[in-house]
């Protein structure tokens, strides 16, 4: 974008995780793709998740692409490692009501001369938690949303809609995270953007988090992780997306958590993984509901299965 500055792009705006707070929040997301939540997971939780994937980042060993530097640690499937992090940050209620208003789907098609309308839930599309340690260099600028091969053209922030978004990502700072040691950057307004507008690195806001403290991004922005210049700070990052209930998730939730363990997991949290049909007709197993694989010989086939 030649000629503009980050003065000339959408200011971030700040929040609390106050439920009453939900359609600024949306209205926000609309028009900057960030926001930051102030003071949302209270420190001990955030001492309960981290004492759950500590073991986990330190059994991590060194990415060998370029996506992430190596001094990077990450552990994944965290709705079979900590129940701590699936309640405080997947299933967090205010992440929840923003993935809802622009994630769930509504679809109307006729069979025959009936028009059927289906509702097609979100559901989660990863799960990581980065420990980013000194020296670590500088992600490339990127837009999560390429998983789905999402082209968009670009609008103004008045014709912004949620059908143009594939996912939605949230991250918790574990501990401080500055710009010195590697805050996520992105660009506001870059979700209004044309796909193949490439990233201007002067155009990147810093989201400097307190620990407990939110970021929740469109994955339409362009963003990444940034260099750690300190000495001897870790940047602990707790973070999830959620995405559409069609589209496929970006960690295959149902080989990264075994079944055995989703089988101890509540049904809200089994359903939020992918245990549940998208409507209509996605996912089913056996024609029914994917849930039965959960329950095995104890599951109760309901009297009709709507599928719709
Ligand atoms: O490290 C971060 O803050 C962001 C990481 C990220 O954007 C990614 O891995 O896709
Ligand atoms: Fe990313």
């Amino acid at each position: 974008m030649p000629g503009l500055t980050l003065q000339d792009l959408p200011q971030v705006e700040e929040f609390t995780p106050d439920p009453s707070n939900i359609d600024a929040v949306v209205q926000s997301l609309a028009r900057v793709g960030g926001v930051v939540i102030r003071g949302l997971v209270p420190q001990a939780k955030l001492d309960l998740i981290e004492r759950d994937v500590r073991p986990h980042l330190d059994a991590d060993s060194p990415w060998s692409g370029d996506f992430f530097p190596p001094e990077t640690r990450r552990a994944f499937g965290l709705a079979g490692k900590s129940d701590t992090f699936m309640r405080t940050i997947p299933m967090d209620p205010l992440y929840q009501a923003v993935c809802d208003r622009i994630l769930k789907s509504t679809y109307q098609a006729y069979t025959g001369q009936k028009l059927e309308t289906s509702v097609s839930h979100p559901q989660l599309n990863n799960t990581i938690v980065f420990s980013i340690g000194p020296g670590a260099r500088a992600q490339e600028l990127h837009r999560d949303d390429m998983i789905h091969h999402n082209y968009l053209k670009a609008i103004t922030a008045d014709e912004w809609t949620p059908d143009r978004e594939t996912g939605i990502g949230f991250f918790i700072a574990g501990k401080k995270t500055t710009k010195a040691n590697g805050a996520t950057r992105f660009i506001p307004g870059s979700h209004l953007w044309d796909t193949l507008t490439p990233p201007d690195e002067d155009l990147t806001f810093y989201a400097e988090l307190n620990p407990g403290d939110a970021f929740i991004m469109l994955a339409s922005c362009y963003h990444g992780g940034s260099a750690n210049t300190t000495a001897d700070e870790e940047r602990l990052i707790f973070s999830c997306f959620m995405t559409k209930g069609y589209l496929r998730q970006e960690e295959n939730q149902y080989l990264a958590v075994p079944i055995e363990k989703v089988r101890e997991l509540p049904e809200e949290m089994q359903r939020l993984i992918g245990y549940r049909v998208s409507h209509p007709f996605l996912g089913w197993l056996d024609l029914e509901d994917p849930i039965k694989a959960v329950y095995g010989k104890d599951w109760k086939k309901p009297e009709t299965s709507d599928l719709y």
